[in-house]
C-alpha cells in the first residue's frame, strides 16, 4: 500500500545531531530526508554541510589550538637541543586559514558521499514547519515553496553566536563563525565573553602571536568548577592575556585609520573606558535557531530559544523530536549530539528502548594548559551532598617534560571530588595540564562505572605521565596539608 507520508523521517539540520540521527535511521531501513542550510554571517561567512562542529566549532578550533601549541613547542625544541631559529618565529595566518579550510572542505565532501552511501536524501535548503507532519522549503531562490510530509520529524537545527545589542556590534564585530576563515590577520583582538569559546579563541590567538584581551562581564567559565576556572584564568594572565574584569561593551566605532574603537563600562568601578583594536570577537554565548522554524504551526513548545524535550527527546508533539544544541538544559557538545541522535533513531526504527544518559559527560577547555573534567564540580558536590559528606583530594604536579624548557608548572593541578565515607565513590574529576582531554576520557569511563578513591589509589600508574598523578592523590583539602610537590 502507498505510504501515508513521503518519508518516515525528516531531519531539520545536518550537523552532528541531525546527521547521526539521519544515517542511523536510514541504516534501520527508514526513508530519510535531511535538510541543512547555513545562513551567512553578517560579514558574509558561509560553509557547507556538517554543522557547527565541523565547520566553525570543534574541528577548526582544535586545529588552531594545535597551531598555537606548535609555536610554543618550537621554543621548547630549542631547549631540548634542536637547532632551530626561534627568534623570528611568526605564523602565516593566511596559510593556516587555508589549511584549516581545506581540511573542512574535505570533511564536507566525505559527509556528502557518506549520506549518498547510506541512502539519506539531502536537500540544501532552509526549511520550516507547515503543520506537524509537513515541512516546507524553498528548492531554488525565487521558486515556489515545496512541501514534504513525514511520519516523524527530528529538529536538530543547533545554534549560532549571539551579538550584543550595542551600536556597531553586528557591522564591525565578528564571531567564532568568522574567525576560522578570516582573511585578515586578527591583530590586536578584543574577545568579549569568558565562556569556553571566548577563552579558547583568546588563547589560540595569543599562541599565534596576536594580542587578545578578554572582556569578562562577571566570572570566567560560568558553570565550571570555580577553583579550576580561576586557576585557568591565572594561567592565561601569566601567559600575557589581559582580562578586563566586570566590564561590558557599550559601542564599537570604526576610526579613520580603519581600526576599531571600543567603548566600555566597568560595572564595579562605574567608570567608562575605551581602547582600540583591530578585531572585535563576540563570544557571548549562542542562541538556538528556532525563529525560522515556524514551530507554532506544529505546536512545539519552547523555552527561551530552545526546544523542551522529555527523557526520550520527544517535544510537546509526540511524533516531533529534538536533539543536539537546540534542546533546552543539556550539554552543548558534539558527542552528546551524536549519541542522542543515534539512540533516538534506534528507538524510532529498530525497537530499541535505550535512552540517552546525559549525566557525567566529560568536557575539555582547549587552552594552552588544557582543562578537562567529568562529573560534579566541588560546588555542586557541596550543594547536593553537603560539605561534611564530601572529601576533595588534590595536588599540584610537575610534568616531566616541563623541566628542560623550564615551563611554568604553577597551574598544573588536579583534584578528585569524592564521597567522604566507605570506599569513597568519586563524584568529579578535574585536571589542568597537557592533553587534558586525552587524560580525562578514560577516567570518564571509570567514573561512569562507579570509580572509587580506593580503586583509583590501587590503580598502578603509567610512568612518566601526567595522568598517573590521579593515582597518587593523597592529600585532602580537609587535612590542610600543602598540595605542592616537594621536588
Ligand atoms: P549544529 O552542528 O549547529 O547543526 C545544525 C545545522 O542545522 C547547521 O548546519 C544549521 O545551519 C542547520 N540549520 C539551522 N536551521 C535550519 C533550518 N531552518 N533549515 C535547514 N537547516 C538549518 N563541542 C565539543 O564536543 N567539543 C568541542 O571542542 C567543541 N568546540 C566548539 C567550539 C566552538 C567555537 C563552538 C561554536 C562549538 C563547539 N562545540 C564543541 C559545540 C559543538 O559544535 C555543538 O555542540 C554541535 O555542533 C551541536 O550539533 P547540532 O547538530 O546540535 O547543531
Ligand atoms: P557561554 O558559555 O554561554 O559564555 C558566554 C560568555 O559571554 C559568558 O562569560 C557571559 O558572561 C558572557 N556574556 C553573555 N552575554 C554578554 C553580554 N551581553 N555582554 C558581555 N558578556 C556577555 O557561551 P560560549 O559561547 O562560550 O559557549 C557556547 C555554548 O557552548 C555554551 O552555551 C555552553 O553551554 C556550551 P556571564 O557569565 O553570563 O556574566
Amino acid at each position: 500500500s502507498r505510504p501515508r507520508y513521503d518519508y518516515d523521517l525528516v531531519v531539520l539540520g545536518g550537523g552532528s545531531a541531525g546527521l547521526a540521527c539521519a544515517k542511523e535511521a536510514a541504516g534501520c531501513g527508514a526513508r530519510v530526508l535531511c535538510f541543512d542550510y547555513v545562513k551567512p554571517t553578517p560579514v558574509g561567512t558561509k560553509w557547507g554541510i556538517g554543522g557547527t562542529c565541523v565547520n566553525v566549532g570543534c574541528i577548526p578550533k582544535k586545529l588552531m589550538h594545535q597551531a598555537s601549541l606548535l609555536g610554543e613547542a618550537v621554543h621548547e625544541a630549542v631547549a631540548y637541543g634542536w637547532n632551530v631559529d626561534d627568534q623570528n618565529l611568526r605564523p602565516d595566518w593566511r596559510k593556516l586559514v587555508r589549511s584549516v579550510q581545506n581540511h573542512i572542505k574535505s570533511v564536507n565532501w566525505v559527509t556528502r558521499v557518506d549520506l549518498r552511501d547510506k541512502k539519506v536524501e539531502y536537500v540544501n535548503s532552509m526549511c520550516s514547519f507547515r503543520d506537524s507532519h509537513t515541512i516546507e522549503y524553498v528548492a531554488m531562490p525565487g521558486a515556489e515553496n515545496r512541501q514534504v510530509t513525514s511520519e516523524y520529524v527530528v529538529v536538530a537545527v543547533g545554534g549560532r553566536p549571539r551579538y550584543p545589542d550595542i551600536p556597531g556590534a553586528v557591522e564591525l564585530g565578528i564571531t567564532s563563525d568568522d574567525i576560522f576563515s578570516y582573511e585578515r590577520e586578527p591583530g590586536r583582538t578584543l574577545v568579549v565573553g569568558a565562556g569556553y569559546v571566548g577563552l579558547e579563541c583568546a588563547c589560540f590567538l595569543k599562541g599565534l602571536g596576536y594580542e587578545p584581551t578578554v572582556m569578562v562581564r562577571s566570572i570566567v567559565l560560568r558553570g565550571f568548577d570555580r577553583q579550576m576556572s580561576e586557576l585557568l584564568a591565572a594561567m592565561m594572565t601569566e601567559r600575557g592575556i589581559p582580562f578586563l574584569g566586570t566590564t561590558i561593551p557599550k559601542a564599537v566605532e570604526r576610526q579613520a585609520d580603519g581600526r576599531l574603537l571600543v567603548r566600555y563600562h566597568n560595572t564595579t568601578t562605574q567608570k567608562d573606558g575605551s581602547d582600540v583594536f583591530d578585531t572585535v570577537l563576540w563570544a557571548i554565548g549562542r542562541k538556538g535557531l528556532i525563529e525560522d522554524l515556524n514551530l507554532e504551526a506544529a505546536g512545539v513548545k519552547t523555552h527561551d530559544d530552545k526546544i523542551v524535550v522529555d527523557g526520550a527527546e520527544a517535544t510537546s508533539v509526540p511524533h516531533i523530536f529534538a536533539v543536539g544544541d537546540i534542546i533546552y538544559g543539556r550539554p552543548e557538545l558534539t558527542p552528546v549530539a551524536i549519541l542522542s541522535g543515534r539512540l533516538l533513531a534506534r528507538r524510532l526504527f529498530a525497537g530499541s528502548t535505550q535512552l540517552m544518559d546525559y549525566a557525567d559527560v566529560a568536557t575539555t577547555v582547549f587552552t594552552p594548559l588544557e582543562y578537562s573534567c567529568v562529573g560534579m564540580s566541588e560546588e555542586t558536590a557541596i550543594e547536593l551532598r553537603g560539605a561534611d559528606n564530601i572529601e576533595v583530594f588534590h595536588g599540584y604536579y610537575k610534568p616531566t617534560e616541563f623541566f628542560i624548557p623550564q615551563k611554568s608548572v604553577r597551574h598544573c593541578y588536579l583534584k578528585a571530588v569524592a564521597e567522604v565515607s566507605g570506599d569513597q565513590k568519586i563524584l568529579g574529576l578535574h585536571y589542568i595540564g597537557p592533553v587534558a582531554g586525552e587524560v580525562i576520557q578514560g577516567f570518564a569511563a571509570a567514573l561512569k562505572s562507579g570509580l572509587t578513591v580506593k580503586t583509583l589509589l590501587n590503580t598502578v600508574g603509567i610512568h612518566p605521565t601526567t595522568a598517573e598523578e590521579f593515582t597518587r592523590l593523597s592529600i585532602t583539602k580537609r587535612s590542610g596539608r600543602d598540595p605542592t610537590p616537594a621536588s
